[in-house]
């Protein structure tokens, strides 16, 4: 096997060495079948894949307002009752352009005093923001990380984060 032929909607496109393809420049949210082809080293053709089909980004994707970061998280002691603790986990989710983004899933991790993990999942709201209550806790560190956001359309860019942790000492 020397590459592979892909066709979009019947007709020949590009060629790869790669197992995998994006197609770029398509009219935003159409759907198009794709088939590939492999071709060895002496230029032989073989037989065209079954169909699969894709739809474009509604948006038509890549753009720098497509992507989305943390721009905050912030932990604090929201209830104290004898000696637990309720602790509070506040995420704010923005776009590439720096405003906040709505239905963001939020993917977190709370690392207990006891060096345990408790995972959280929860979807910002108009402002941008989801709050996570780990109730009933003890004293010592507790720290939070952003693990993934999910957002149809959107690309984690998490280079761009202003915060992914925090830490908070009870
Ligand atoms: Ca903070």
């Amino acid at each position: 096997m020397s590459y592979y032929k892909i066709y979009r909607d019947g007709t020949y496109i590009a060629q790869t060495t790669s197992t995998s393809y994006s197609d770029t420049g398509l009219a935003a949210s159409t759907t198009h079948s794709y088939q590939v082809s492999a071709v060895d080293t002496s230029g032989n053709e073989g037989q065209l894949s079954d169909t699969a089909s894709a739809t474009a980004l509604s948006d038509g994707g890549g753009g720098t307002s497509d992507t989305m970061y943390v721009s905050a998280i912030d932990i604090w002691v929201s209830k104290s009752y004898g000696p637990f603790r309720d602790i509070s986990i506040r995420v704010t989710v923005v776009d590439g352009d720096g405003l906040a983004l709505n239905g963001v899933t939020v993917y977190l991790d709370l690392e207990l005093p006891d060096g345990s993990i408790v995972s959280y999942t929860g979807t910002t709201d108009s402002n941008g923001e989801v709050v996570f209550t780990y109730t009933k806790g003890g004293t010592g560190t507790y720290t939070a990380t952003v693990t993934n956001l999910v957002l149809f359309g959107y690309t984690y860019d998490a280079s761009t984060n202003i915060e992914t942790s925090e830490t908070l000492i009870v």
